[in-house]
């Protein structure tokens, strides 16, 4: 089995160069309309199915990394201790790059996305420190290369790299070299994203484990690549035809579709609280009464509310003082 370090030596110089000047990176956070769930091979993060998600613009992770006598890891203005699992994490990923050369770190990590928002952050981290690295060792990597790696750190910090749309594509080889993201060419400049936070508290079970436990335990699992193949193809037409009803159904069928094969899992796996049930509702509702408005939901009980900008109003009208993203503020 390859590792990440087999993965990553091939593409480093044997010496690294490493700047004297701190450098500073930023990568937004991303919500999937095609979700990413489930690994065919748990070392590279190498998904089952291709996945596809939109950014949240300015919302997201900037990392600063410059030289210090020991390596130090920051997070929102914090120095954590070694110990922890995100230290852990940062660490073991610059571990890959600078290999055994006496090269040591601040990682300065600052998320903006607001933590009442519950929305996790480890793609957007993953994805800026990719960046950052690059830069700091001045490695010149293309963007392929990159998203790589950052998938290497979290599967979708891969589609974090880039603003806007973005297309995970699975690969096939072994090495995951061909499975990495790509922004696609086009806008939405009316398209919103309201950020429903229902609870913000750490989940009792990751992604990652959700996954597995997914996998090794749920039959319904099996219908999950060809319906994720069959969302994938909708949102490109949903994407190049302009079809919010499209894009928003499609979303929506496949954030439950997901959850559906988590609930079938053993032991059972709900993320949903009371809450995001009533807020699920409450989207049904407006529907009815002609406003267009669809829901997706990541592993955990957040809603992420998917609607065009002149619905604006009457979404805060009945959500109240939601965060709203226009994911194009910041695209090229
Ligand atoms: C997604 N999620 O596509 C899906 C939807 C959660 C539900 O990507 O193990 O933190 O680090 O590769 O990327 C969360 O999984 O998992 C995720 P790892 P990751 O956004």
């Amino acid at each position: 089995m390859l590792t990440k370090a087999d993965v990553v030596e091939r593409y480093l110089p044997s010496l690294l160069t490493a700047s004297s000047e701190p450098v500073t990176c930023f990568a937004p956070s991303n919500i999937a309309l095609c979700k990413y769930w489930g690994k065919r091979e748990k070392e590279l993060n190498l998904p089952v199915n291709s996945s596809l998600s939109i950014s949240l613009g300015h919302l997201g992770t900037q990392t600063t990394l410059s030289l210090a006598d020991v390596d130090q890891v920051w997070l929102n203005g914090e120095r954590l201790t070694d110990d922890t699992p995100f230290a852990r994490k940062v660490i073991a990923f610059i571990d890959l790059f600078r290999r055994d050369q006496a090269v040591t770190l601040k990682v300065d990590t600052r998320n903006n996305i607001p933590t009442a928002a519950g929305l996790a952050s480890s793609a957007s981290g993953f994805a800026a420190l990719s960046l950052a690295i690059n830069q700091f060792f001045a490695l010149d990597l293309s963007d392929d290369v990159l998203s790589a790696f950052a998938r290497m750190g979290s599967g979708s910090a891969s589609r974090s790299l880039f603003q806007g749309f973005v297309e995970w594509e699975r690969g096939q080889q072994e090495d995951g070299m061909d499975s990495f993201a790509r922004p696609l060419a086009a806008r939405w400049d009316t398209l919103r994203i309201g950020l429903v936070k229902v609870a913000t508290g750490e989940k009792k079970v990751d992604s990652r484990s959700g996954m597995t436990r997914t996998l090794e335990t749920a039959s319904l699992y099996q219908a999950w690549p060809a319906q994720a193949a069959r969302d994938i193809s909708r949102l490109h037409s949903a994407i190049s035809d302009k079809d919010f009803q499209l894009l928003g159904e499609t979303a929506e069928h496949n954030a439950l579709s997901m959850h559906a094969t988590m609930i079938a899992s053993w032991p059972p796996l709900i993320y949903w609280q009371p809450d995001s049930l009533a807020a699920m509702q409450k989207v049904w509702q407006l529907r009815e009464q002609g406003i267009p408005i669809y829901f997706t939901m990541d592993a955990g009980p957040n809603l992420k509310l998917l609607f065009e900008a002149e619905h604006e109003a009457d979404v805060l009208t009945a959500f109240g003082e939601i965060e709203v993203v226009n994911p194009f503020s910041a695209a090229p």
